[in-house]
């Protein structure tokens, strides 16, 4: 039976740190929904986190919880899946955690698709520091490091992570909140690396910075450029210029990293 997503929480923890009209909040129930479908057995379940506001989310969840150092969320993860295989490993992170300073350990993960579910509260900014871009921050867009414009282009971090070897690959936002529980579930339900990445709101930096200040603003901007996966694929290329795809972007199952290294295991120990 469906639990009231508060029993997942660690209430002790609260007040959170989320500023008002934080997107991260919105992302953070909708998991718990998906965990909840799934019925999932809670000591059976690894959260893992980096450092950033998103990372701090795992702080908030009462399951087994490591949160961890900057970037570095998915080598804890990695170790957590080969030493417990049995796990569901969940990794809460932010764009900057895993794309920026977590680059390197993000394609290797989905590279060996090891059997981990990797949510992105990817709000194009470093939060937590003040607003710094990150990786995904637009090209042309201002932060605290770009006062005069983003120069750099940003990472399409489903593209990255497909490329790289993912076998699942999903993109949300928190405008549309009822939808990530739908493909959290079933990246869970994946055996491999299955990366969901949620356009969510930083209000306070990046929205202030880019004439968004308001969360309201900002949830209508995610609105009005994101466009699901059926539409995009019949638009053409002059329609997509500022807008992005949502829903399920790929999903396609392939030999997962743990399983190799078990059947290598048994291999090595029948020698
Ligand atoms: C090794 C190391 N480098 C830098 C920092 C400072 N730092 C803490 S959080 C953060 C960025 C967080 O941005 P993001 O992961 O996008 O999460 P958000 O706060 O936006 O949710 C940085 C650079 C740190 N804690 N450790
Ligand atoms: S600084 Fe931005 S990302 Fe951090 S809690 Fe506030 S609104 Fe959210």
């Amino acid at each position: 039976m469906s639990k009231d997503i508060k029993e997942y929480l660690r209430l002790d923890k609260f007040p959170h740190i989320w500023c008002p009209g934080c997107g991260h909040g919105i992302i953070l129930q909708a998991v718990l929904r998906a965990i909840d479908r799934l019925q999932l057995d809670r000591d059976n379940i690894a959260v893992v986190s980096g450092i950033g506001c998103s990372s701090r989310a795992a702080g908030y969840v009462d399951f087994n919880t490591l949160h961890t150092t900057h970037g570095r969320a998915l080598t804890f993860a990695t170790g957590i899946k080969l030493a417990k295989p049995e796990l569901t490993v969940i990794v809460l992170t932010g764009d900057g955690d895993c794309s920026a300073i977590g680059g390197n350990h993000l394609i290797h993960a989905a590279r060996r698709n090891i059997d981990l579910n990797v949510i992105v509260f990817n709000n194009s900014i470093y939060g937590m520091t003040g607003g710094q871009y990150s990786p995904t921050t637009p090209t042309t867009d201002y932060a605290a490091t770009a006062p005069y414009g983003n120069i750099d282009n940003a990472f399409d971090l489903c593209e990255l992570t497909r490329a790289a070897g993912a076998s699942y690959v999903a993109r949300s936002t928190t405008f549309h909140a009822a939808q990530i529980p739908l493909l959290v579930e079933k990246g869970i339900k994946n055996k491999g690396f299955s990366f969901i990445d949620i356009i969510t709101a930083c209000p306070i930096y990046y929205g202030r910075m880019n004439k968004m200040p308001d969360a309201v603003d900002m949830l209508k901007t995610q609105r009005d450029n994101a466009r699901n996966i059926k539409q995009w694929d019949i638009m053409t290329a002059e329609e997509k210029q500022g807008k992005f795809v949502i829903g399920e972007l790929y999903n396609k199952p392939a030999p997962e990293y743990t399983d190799a290294y078990r059947q290598l295991r048994e291999k090595t120990h029948a020698l």
